[in-house]
């Protein structure tokens, strides 16, 4: 039975239980609700990158800040299916575009993007965007194109929340997730773990996520990459047990969600990894960029999944719909 009534001092107390206990228990309520060994491989592309009008300070693509990203505007859908494809036959089952947009606007643009996601929905992929927040109708509009998931992270706390973002709030998060959800969209949200933030705050992303009517499908979580330039350029690396010790809460208090081992993964040993999925992670990105940071190569990873015994799950394996012949 999935819970959604969970209490902050539950969560307190799983999360901070020894270590081995923890995995132990994640590790069996992972086997109880999932496919052991089975591992969603996501492939993201930035379609739009850079100039955004937001202050995250994360984000290496924040106008703001002096981060040399390189800056371009909308791709055009024919590369992006090239990449889609690419990543296709290279094993991955999701494509995601991230845009880095405050919001989607009702412009040409949104035209494109509904294009795009019409198009990789036709190649047999699930298809992800995170373009920033949205409105009922633009979600939609999404939906109809064929789209999948909607990416749209909690980032971290809401008492945190303005300590790491003040051009919007924590509530514009949770609407346009309301938004995505509303339209039958597969909702993915998480958060970065390496912000400068204390347990109970980390504690209470969780409580926001686990306590949702539904559960997120997904929920990535990330380890900050420290980026030049950016105010949190100086932020140490975060311990492997930082992420098992999230990874292993999140699994058990959303036993049924694809937990997404995500940015962070490049300095990580394949041990280390092997932690984070005995913990209950069963989704990574995969390929030689996330958005604009590097990330291990598909040769890598499937010489991972090779050792560790792992597999690559199907593609729309929670739903009947949007499936096409391929
Ligand atoms: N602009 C949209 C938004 O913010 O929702 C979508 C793109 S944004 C780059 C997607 C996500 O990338 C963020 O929510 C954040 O979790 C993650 N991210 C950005 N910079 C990161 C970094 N340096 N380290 C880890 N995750 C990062
Ligand atoms: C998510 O939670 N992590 C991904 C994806 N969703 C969009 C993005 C990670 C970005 C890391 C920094 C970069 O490459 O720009
Ligand atoms: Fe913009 Fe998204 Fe980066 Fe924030 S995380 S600066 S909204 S691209």
């Amino acid at each position: 039975m999935l819970k959604n009534n969970w209490t902050i001092d539950e969560i307190r107390e799983i999360y901070h239980s020894p270590i081995l206990d923890l995995v132990f228990r994640a590790a069996s309520i992972h086997r109880e609700n999932n496919q052991i060994g089975e591992v969603q491989v996501c492939t993201l592309l930035s379609v739009k990158t850079g100039g955004c009008p937001e202050d995250c300070s994360y984000c290496p693509q924040a106008a703001r800040y002096n981060t040399g990203v390189k800056v371009h505007k909308l791709l055009e859908k024919t590369e992006v299916l090239e990449k889609a494809l690419e990543a296709k036959n290279a094993g991955s089952t999701r494509f995601c575009m991230g845009a880095a947009w405050r919001e989607i606007r009702d412009n040409s643009d949104f035209d494109k993007v509904l294009d795009m996601v019409e198009g990789v929905n036709e190649m047999g992929m699930e298809v992800c965007c995170t373009m920033g927040m949205l409105t009922e109708e633009q979600a939609d509009k999404l939906k109809k194109a064929g789209l999948y998931a909607y990416n749209h992270n909690l980032d971290t706390s809401e008492s945190y929340y303005d300590k790491i973002i003040t051009t919007r709030g924590f509530d514009d998060r949770l609407e346009t997730i309301g938004n995505v959800r509303k339209a039958g969209i597969s909702v993915c949200s998480g958060g970065i773990i390496g912000l400068g933030e204390s347990h109970d705050e980390r504690i209470g992303m969780l409580y926001t996520l686990s306590t949702m009517v539904e559960h997120p499908e997904s929920v990535p979580v990330n380890a900050l990459v420290a980026v030049e330039g950016t105010p949190l350029e100086e932020m140490k690396r975060v311990s492997v047990w930082e992420m098992v010790r999230m990874i292993a809460t999140a699994r058990i208090l959303m036993p049924k969600t694809m937990i997404r081992l995500s940015a962070g993964r490049l300095d990580m040993p394949v041990s280390e990894q092997a932690f984070c999925f005995m913990a209950g992670a069963n989704s990574i990105f995969a390929g030689d960029k996330l958005l604009t940071t590097p990330n291990p190569t598909f040769t890598d990873d499937m010489a991972m999944f090779e050792l560790l015994g792992l597999n690559p799950r199907k593609a729309f394996k929670d739903s009947e719909q949007n499936i096409v012949a391929v």
